[in-house]
């Protein structure tokens, strides 16, 4: 943990209906897996969220309508920021673990993709964020590496009851060029330091560090509403678009 706090944008990946069994006692309210970015300019490119298979998960009354499923530790910090519907005190409708969240279809902000489907990545911490990301494998290195994973591993996606719809359709979006990396930055620099997995930690850092700056101070708008612009014009932009349209929150931490 920084010194700095962090400013992230919570997207609401809003649930499709009909829920499943395991969410049945949510059905005809409106439920969101919130997913905490530092990157809101990427949505277009999401292509699925990730969820840690053993981690506890809750759903929170949000407000009147709104229940975000999201890390335990995550809705405490929410309630102080004016994000609970009984202030300053989390109300969970019902305990959740990943593995219930697999599988689930979901609309997300901005997602050139209608449908994208919540799948596991293994090295989510649920003591950042929400416990919630959202997935945007042509520009981050850990979202790349995860879908490979799944994608390229049969027995990885058995393991955790993934159907191949969930996956197999999903391709890199290019959203950014960046000079020198192209237009799927991290594809790119996962494939130059021959990184083979989500679980290579140090090579992942140094994939990281290597496109987020360059990324920000370089980067390029491919597509959407502020397509031509900078990263670096283009990210308050979009991140003030879906806070006022209500699809998304501010959260710090
Ligand atoms: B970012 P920082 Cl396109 N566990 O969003 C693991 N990773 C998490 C997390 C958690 N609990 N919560 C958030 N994150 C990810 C987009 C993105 C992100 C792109 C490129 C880079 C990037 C799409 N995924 O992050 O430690 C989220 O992924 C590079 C670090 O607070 C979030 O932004 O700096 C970022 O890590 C926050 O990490």
């Amino acid at each position: 943990e920084g010194v700095q706090p962090q400013d992230y944008t919570l997207i609401k990946m809003e649930v499709v209906p009909p829920f499943p069994l395991k969410l049945k006692a949510l059905q005809g309210k409106k439920v969101f897996l919130a997913a905490a970015t530092l990157r809101p300019e990427t949505m277009y490119g999401q292509t699925n969220s990730w969820v840690l298979p053993d981690g506890k998960y809750g759903a929170f009354e949000i407000n009147e309508t709104d229940v975000f499923i999201i890390a335990k530790r995550a809705a405490l910090n929410l309630a102080y920021q004016k994000l609970s519907k009984t202030p300053e005190k989390p109300t969970c409708l019902l305990e959740l673990v990943g593995e219930d969240l697999i599988g689930l279809p979901l609309k997300s902000p901005l997602a050139f993709n209608e449908i994208i489907y919540a799948l596991p990545m293994l090295t989510i911490l649920m003591d950042k964020g929400t416990g919630v990301v959202t997935s945007v494998p042509s520009d981050s290195p850990d979202d790349y590496m995860a879908l490979l994973d799944l994608k390229s591993k049969p027995r990885l996606r058995e393991k955790y009851g993934v159907k191949d719809e969930w996956v197999m359709p999903f391709e890199v979006v290019p959203i950014i060029n960046i000079p020198d990396f192209g237009d799927k930055s991290a594809e790119k620099v996962c494939i130059d330091l021959k990184i083979k997995s989500q679980n290579e930690k140090v090579k992942l850092a140094e994939a990281k560090r290597l496109t987020y700056l360059r990324g920000f101070t370089d980067g390029t708008m491919l597509v959407g509403e502020f397509k031509g612009k900078k990263v670096q014009e283009a990210k308050p932009l979009i991140r003030n678009m879906l806070l006022e349209t209500g699809q998304a929150v501010p959260y710090s931490e």
